[in-house]
């Protein structure tokens, strides 16, 4: 058994893997401060995502399988000769808040200290950004004040911008823990979204996209007007007056609200002392991003509500290790240890500790502009570490054409088929999570120990040693570390120095720690007690004062006829990213298993957009075709898009090729959730569904595949039909001839059936609307003698379970609506008597919720 951490959100749970026989056993860790325990269903199903079956596990150059020695000696000679003729700032690494901290440190050094350029940035850039620069414009440095133990210890927890249900599910269990047993804290959502956040909400503000800075303006003037301004607090505070006078100009007709609402909540947070404002990607994904962060961080400063137990703004780092990285200078504006660039003695100590040659002098390229370097060649050797940008940048298609013309291009990943590691020169196979040991910090600044329990798959390496083996290649010293405790210690030691110059980031006590036993350790240390920061001032800035920022509220650009909608994006309970994990997990994939586009009714009416039709959604640099899903949950003009699917998984569902490239001017963070589209029927002459015991690689308009228990399940589609069904669902299937055919080609409905013997191994029904069969009954004939399978309905003795929705227990919706009906249930402590569902990790809790408050919810084939 061994003690690691979850390598999804930042949450940071703890978990206890034990590998055995049949697979690793993985329970939360009840010692772990994060989450006590608890693991929502991502972590719940971690077990499921380790086969190492497909992995990348050799290096590769220009396709060929290569030794580790000639492929670092490779990249060393490149990178040289590139900085060699063109200068140190043509070259860069894209790095990632997924490295660990050791990583991390290592790439830091080796780009900024000894090649010296600052052109690594991370991202991190797409995440934590805007709240990071809002961070640094008020208090001095990026630091959080707070810790979890805050949500349960406020009166009113404000969730803007942020699905904590589906995003950070153990910290939203915590919450909802917190107000079962205290019914007193109230909680409030801000989201033009109705989300799963909603449920256990009291009050949900469907404000007008992008009207963040607005509402809190308002809010800033509503504590002045109502003399909530604390003045003692505010002797370590500058900036009231500008910023007050800018916070007037917000009027309360631009956040979209309901004036009612609107007034409670002012009230609200004006009258409760302890308040909390968690703020995640609504609000840091934002052309005014940054902002967006200081109108919220204006508020906890005028009322001194900050560093207090229960009270203070709470910017939730979305990976695992997204604080790790904001600690280590992974930011290509940034230095360790919170140390700064720009600041030419933080430059000269961090220059003499690491005894660099060549320290980087000015901030490096940041994401978006790193990648526009590498479209126009300035950039001529580029190495992507533990990221997806072809997938996960704003104008992916774009990036992704950037990275193929690029002259030598480094991929380091698990997997060699993900859209950036197709497009690479050179392949490195990393250790995943459970084969390779190191540090993360979460969100309230815990640092975690991530701990091997598996064997190291072929020759996969750490990320860290690939580096550290590039930097000796190319002639550096200080890079001859034997493990990560070493690079630890080191960064340590760092610390201290950045200490000595007044960071508040000095974790030097942990020097010399025994790094295989390190306990999760909160800094900063000497404040074990509180954990808190600026709860009696003493800001990071030349005065110790903090700043208020006078923030002149802006809405997003007015939207053009020809691009009337505004599409939001982000993420779904079961899945991280861009799925290379827990796309593998059947379990995972049975929640929603399509990439698809959450329309109000009015808009699909509109539209002429039936429910699971298909829409094609565009505008000048992207294209996606979505299964439509209607619902009142999104605004008018606001349609919801996931960020999930891929190349690899559904071509034509990779929405950030859509995504506008428009960046916030202070944190150069991407606006992900504001691209202004086209959206039309997709005039599709098919549809299609597929179950298969391989993996699916269909040629059509539109596919979309997920793993089922024992093989696959696509969605598929098309505008032109073929010409003999029979044969194209051979080359589909490539499982021979089909056992049993039903046509009928007059309606266009065409079913087709493969065995292996007498075992299922492959069906394809084609029809000329979207296919209305239970799907989940279709896949669980896979593999089974089923002959009954063309009919494609629930035989009558097993009744259609619906798609998913507890996917810990397997329990789907037609059967919680049933029960919900017929046993009268009002609860989702009774579904879970009845049922189970919601009783292992908890996260289909709020779902569940939804559920009893929507009875009208039709039952649903999927
Ligand atoms: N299941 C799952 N959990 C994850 C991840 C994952 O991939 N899957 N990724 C992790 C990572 S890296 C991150 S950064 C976090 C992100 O966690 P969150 O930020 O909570 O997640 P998102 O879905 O990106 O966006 C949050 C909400 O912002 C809303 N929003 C859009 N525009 C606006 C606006 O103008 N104002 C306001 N107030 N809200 C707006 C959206 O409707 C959405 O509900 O999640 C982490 N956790
Ligand atoms: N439209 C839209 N786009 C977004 C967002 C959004 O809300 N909307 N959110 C943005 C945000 S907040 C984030 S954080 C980004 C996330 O975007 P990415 O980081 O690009 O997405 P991931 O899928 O997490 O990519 C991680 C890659 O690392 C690989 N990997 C896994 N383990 C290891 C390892 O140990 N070592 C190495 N070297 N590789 C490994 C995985 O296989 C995968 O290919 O997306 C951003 N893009
Ligand atoms: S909340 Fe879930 S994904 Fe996040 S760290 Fe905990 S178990 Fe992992
Ligand atoms: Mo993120």
């Amino acid at each position: 058994m061994t003690r690691t951490t979850c390598p999804y959100c930042g949450v940071g749970c703890g978990v206890i893997a034990t590998p055995s026989a049949k697979g690793v056993r993985i329970a939360g860790d009840p010692e772990h401060p994060a989450n006590r325990g608890r693991l929502c269903v991502k972590g719940t199903a971690l077990g499921e995502t380790l086969a190492t079956g497909g992995r990348l596990l050799a290096p590769r150059t220009f396709g060929q399988e290569k030794g580790w020695g000639e492929t670092l000696d490779l990249i060393a000679a490149r990178f040289s000769a590139v900085i060699a003729e063109h200068g140190p700032d043509a070259v860069a690494f894209y790095v990632s808040g997924q490295l660990l901290t050791e990583d991390y440190y290592v790439a830091n050094k080796l780009m900024k200290g000894f090649i010296g350029s600052a052109n690594i940035d991370t991202n991190s850039r797409l995440c934590m950004a805007s709240s990071v620069a809002g961070h640094r414009r008020a208090f001095g440095t990026d630091t959080v004040p707070g810790q979890y133990e805050d949500l349960e210890q406020a009166d009113l927890v404000v969730l803007v911008g942020s699905n904590l249900a589906w995003c950070h599910p153990v910290l939203h269990q915590r919450l909802m823990a917190a107000k079962s047993a205290r019914p007193g804290l109230k909680i409030v959502v801000i989201d033009p979204r109705r989300t799963a956040t909603c449920e256990g909400a009291d009050l949900h503000l469907p404000l007008a996209p992008g009207a963040d800075a607005h509402l809190f303006n308002l809010l800033l003037a509503h504590l002045a007007d109502t003399g909530r301004a604390d003045p003692a607090f505010l002797r370590h505070v500058s900036g009231l007056e500008e910023a007050l006078t800018a916070a007037r100009t917000s009027t309360p007709e631009t956040t979209g609200l309901d004036p009612a609402d609107l007034q409670t909540f002012l009230d609200l947070w004006a009258a409760t002392e302890k308040v909390v404002t968690v703020y995640s990607q609504g609000i840091n994904q934002s052309e005014t991003g940054t902002d967006k962060v200081n109108a919220i961080l204006n508020c906890h400063l005028a009322t001194g509500r900050i560093g207090r137990p229960g009270m203070g703004p709470f910017s939730v780092t979305g990976q695992p290790n997204a604080m790790g990285g904001r600690e280590v200078g992974g930011l290509a504006n940034m230095l360790a240890c919170h140390l700064e660039i720009d600041n030419p003695a933080h430059r000269d100590a961090v220059a003499t500790f690491w005894a660099a040659p060549k320290m980087a002098a000015k901030p490096g390229l940041k994401a978006v502009e790193m990648f526009r370097a590498v479209e126009e060649g300035r950039i001529k050797a580029l190495w992507v570490m533990h990221s997806n940008p072809a997938v996960t940048m704003p104008e992916a298609d774009r990036v992704a054409r950037a990275i193929a013309g690029c002259d030598f291009t480094v991929v380091s990943d698990l997997w060699a088929e993900t859209d950036t590691a197709r497009l690479a020169d050179v392949l490195l196979p990393a250790t995943g999570w459970g084969e390779k040991s190191g540090t993360v910090t979460n969100s309230e600044r815990c640092i975690s120990r991530q701990r091997a329990f598996l064997p190291t798959p072929g020759q996969a390496r750490p990320d860290w040693w690939a580096l550290a083996q590039v930097a000796q290649r190319m002639g550096f010293s200080g890079f001859d570390w034997q493990g990560p405790a070493e690079i630890f210690d080191e960064y340590c030691a760092l610390s201290g120095v950045a200490g000595a110059l007044g960071s508040d980031f000095d974790i030097s006590g942990l020097v010399g720690t025994d790094y295989d036993t390190l306990p999760p350790t909160h800094w900063p240390q000497a404040a074990q007690k509180g954990g808190r920061f600026f709860g009696t001032g003493q800001f990071h800035t030349p005065d110790r004062r903090a700043r208020m920022i006078p923030v002149t509220a802006r809405l997003p650009e007015p939207l053009g006829a020809a691009h009337p909608f505004r599409l939001n994006t982000g993420r779904i309970r079961d899945q991280w990213h861009t799925m290379t994990r827990t796309g593998q997990s059947p379990r995972l994939a049975a929640h929603l298993g399509e990439p698809f586009l959450e329309l109000h009714p009015e808009d699909a009416a509109r539209l002429s957009l039936a429910a699971a039709d298909l829409a094609e959604v565009t505008n000048s640099h992207g294209r996606a075709l979505l299964r439509v899903m209607i619902s009142d949950r999104v605004a008018p003009g606001h349609p919801f898009a996931p960020m999930h699917w891929t190349g690899e998984t559904a071509p034509s569902g990779r929405i950030d090729a859509l995504v506008t490239a428009r960046t916030d001017p202070v944190s150069g963070q991407p606006a992900s959730k504001s691209a202004a589209v086209a959206i039309r029927p997709f005039k599709a002459r098919w549809h299609g569904f597929a179950i298969a015991r391989h993996d699916l690689q269909p040629g059509c308009d539109y596919w979309a595949k997920a793993p089922i228990p024992g093989g696959w399940r696509a969605e598929l589609a098309g505008s032109k039909s073929p010409e003999d069904w029979a044969l194209w669902a051979e080359d589909l299937m490539r499982l021979g001839p089909p056992a049993l055919v039903v046509s009928d080609p007059a309606k266009g409905l065409h079913r087709f059936a493969f065995f292996d013997g007498d075992r299922l191994a492959g069906a394809l029904f084609i029809a000329p609307g979207p296919v209305a069969l239970s799907r989940s009954h279709l896949a669980a004939s896979l593999g089974t003698a089923d002959r009954s399978i063309l009919a494609g309905l629930p035989e009558t003795s097993r009744p259609d379970p619906g798609p998913t929705v507890c996917a810990c227990l397997n329990v789907g919706l037609n059967t919680i609506l049933r029960a919900i009906a017929d046993q009268g249930l009002t609860s989702v402590e009774a579904i879970g008597q009845a049922l189970g569902a919601g009783t292992n990790c908890g996260s289909c809790r709020p779902d569940l919720a939804t559920l009893l408050s929507r009875p009208q919810h039709q039952e649903a084939a999927q």
